[in-house]
């Protein structure tokens, strides 16, 4: 249905995002896709890059006086930061990083070749991606959004503020727990029929695609292994202005591969930042002498952030799966074939 390529390097001219399999139909505002690239960019923890950046996206192919004709839509984001070929290079690998894994693989002597294109910067085409899915979305009253679960263990805001000082105070680094609602997501999405059609596999795969991330969770998640099945469980009941429908989540919206009615909620577990600026150790690529990691500026704290890309990608899932299941190639065909189904499960 869906499909979408980014490419860039971060401190090249800039990002490309394409997105292949919209509808034709659709008012596209690049203003919505912008407020999502800022959201991106916000957090208590993020570095100086950030600071020189102001990420906006061009919609370079596809609208006609604004409505999308069904051809790839494809974005451009500019760095304002381009300075590709004049930046350092880069010979003791950062422990945690694609450094030493990436050179390896590809015969390089300069980590800078694999970090150009393995840092998280590329999340910024990821999250124009999201923001056209979220655009479609909305058109059937299915909205997303994302906090900040904890922080290195702490959970308050206060907490996860006074967390991230101490990180800053100790030249150190600190990752955390982010979590994602998707509410208005309609029963039936996805499917056990096939692996590759489970709702929850399509998630926790496209949150596993996010840099950084390590661990996935739907609903309830790894609490599942904690009770017994007659406490977890969320029992059905049935009224006729609801429909069918839960008191209690424990699912997160996904059972057997499908979306139940209730919210998709899911948690992502967010590593620190690799870049630490008081090193561990590592070894010097040419010399094969150990050495300090290499220190470069980065971030301190990017859950927050991670959190918005994660709502991205869930929200490329949900718009793939919505097509899959109401596919047509123009907005108005997929509406009718929605509506004509709600009334079918009610
Ligand atoms: C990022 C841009 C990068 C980093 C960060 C995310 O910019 P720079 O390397 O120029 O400071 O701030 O990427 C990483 C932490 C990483 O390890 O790659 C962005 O736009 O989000």
């Amino acid at each position: 249905m869906l499909r979408y390529l980014t490419a860039g390097e971060s401190h090249g001219k800039g990002l490309i995002a394409v997105l292949e399999g919209m509808p034709a139909g659709l008012k596209i505002e690049p203003a919505a896709i912008n407020a999502e690239l800022k959201r991106r960019q916000a957090g208590f923890g993020r570095g100086k890059r950030m600071q020189i950046e102001n990420d906006k996206a061009e919609v370079v192919s596809e609208l006609r006086r604004g409505i999308s004709l069904g051809s790839p839509i494809a974005l451009l984001i500019k760095n304002k930061d381009f300075s590709i070929d004049s930046l350092q290079r880069i010979v003791c690998p950062r422990p945690g990083h694609a450094d030493l894994s990436g050179l390896l693989k590809y015969g390089f002597t300069d980590a800078r070749d694999v970090l150009e294109r393995a840092s998280a910067r590329s999340t910024a085409a990821t999250v124009g991606i999201g923001a056209l899915c979220k655009i479609l979305l909305r058109e059937f009253r299915i909205t997303l959004g994302s906090g900040v679960v904890s922080v290195g263990g702490s959970k308050t805001s206060k907490a996860i503020k006074e967390k991230i000082q101490q990180a800053v105070m100790h030249k150190d680094t600190v990752g955390g727990i982010f979590e994602v609602v998707a509410r208005g997501v309609p029963a039936g999405l996805g499917s056990y029929v096939q692996p590759d059609k489970r709702l929850d596999s399509r998630l926790a795969g496209a949150v596993m695609s996010i840099p950084g991330i390590k661990a996935v969770e739907i609903g309830l998640g790894s609490g599942y292994a904690q009770k017994f099945g007659s406490e977890i469980h969320d029992a059905i009941y049935f009224s006729k202005s609801k429909g069918f429908y839960r008191n209690t989540n424990n699912a997160g919206g996904i059972e057997g591969g499908i979306s139940n009615g209730e919210d998709v909620v899911l948690r992502g577990c967010m590593k620190p930042i690799c870049t630490l600026m008081n090193p561990l150790d590592s070894v010097n690529i040419r010399s094969r002498h150990p050495a300090k990691a290499s220190v470069q500026r980065s971030d301190i704290c990017v859950v927050e952030s991670a959190g918005i890309v994660a709502e991205s990608v869930a929200a490329y899932v949900l718009a793939d799966a919505l097509l899959e299941k109401f596919g047509g190639d123009s907005l108005s065909d997929i509406k009718a074939g929605y509506a004509r189904y709600l009334k079918r499960i009610r």
